[in-house]
């Protein structure tokens, strides 16, 4: 893991240790310190209404273990997972509504950190939001589940900073644990894209603006 400093700032606002540095993961994957805080007072509102319309639920992976990360979507797709595997619907299983739309913030975000990543003309149409309490913690997995493997992926950490375990092309590859704060931005494409990953349990803390949670919000093409 490489971090580059460049000169922050007021762009990005003060209370992030690395504002404007790029964590440099992989070949094609980085961390765009504190690249979200300049996007959070538009992104807030707008997760707000998201989720008063699709709320956090918890669901079941394949084999009917309760996902301890509670999730929503918005965008045209939208992750779920239950008995019949993991997939991409276009409904909320639970209201049996569309999934919220994708806001423009968040639209707006993902463009311009895929850009500044390398990957121009990322237009997401699915947006996974899970949300961490304190002890809560993603195994380590790959995402196969989008359509096409060649579209990057952004990840915006809102909120309780985090440790994201960075794998490799094998489950049992040693992971790095690299620290997320509110505002980073990761961005994984490429010969990236498959590495495993996970996050470390979350540390009970607060956050002036999400209380003891973390949120993350995934944006993909995957259809
Ligand atoms: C690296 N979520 O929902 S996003 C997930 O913080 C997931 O909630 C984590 O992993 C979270 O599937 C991490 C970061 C992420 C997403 C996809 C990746 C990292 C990735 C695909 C390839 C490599
Ligand atoms: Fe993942």
């Amino acid at each position: 893991m490489q971090t580059s400093s460049t000169a922050a700032g007021d762009l990005f606002g003060a209370h992030h240790p690395l504002a404007g540095a790029v964590t440099r993961l992989g070949e094609q994957a980085v961390v765009l310190r504190g690249f979200a805080l300049a996007h959070v007072d538009a992104l807030w509102p707008a997760l707000r209404a998201v989720l008063a319309q699709a709320p956090f639920r918890h669901m079941a992976t394949p084999g009917g273990q309760r996902m301890s990360v509670p999730l929503t979507n918005c965008g045209r797709l939208g992750w779920t997972s239950g008995p019949g595997g993991y997939r991409y619907t276009a409904r909320d299983p639970d209201s049996g509504q569309p999934w919220p739309a994708l806001p423009e913030p968040f639209l707006h975000l993902a463009g311009s950190a895929a850009a500044a990543a390398g990957f121009a003309g990322f237009a997401p149409d699915a947006c996974l939001v899970n949300r961490y309490r304190p002890g809560t913690r993603l195994a380590l997995h790959q995402d196969r589940n989008e359509r096409d493997f060649g579209q990057p992926i952004v990840s915006v950490s809102l909120g309780v900073p985090a440790v994201f375990l960075w794998g490799g092309p094998r489950r049992a590859d040693r992971a790095l644990r690299v620290p997320l704060w509110h505002g980073d931005v990761a961005v994984w494409g490429g010969v990236d894209r498959l590495r495993f990953h996970g996050v470390a349990p979350i540390p009970a803390a607060t956050h002036p603006l999400t209380g003891a949670e973390r949120i993350n919000l995934t944006l993909r093409r995957a259809g």
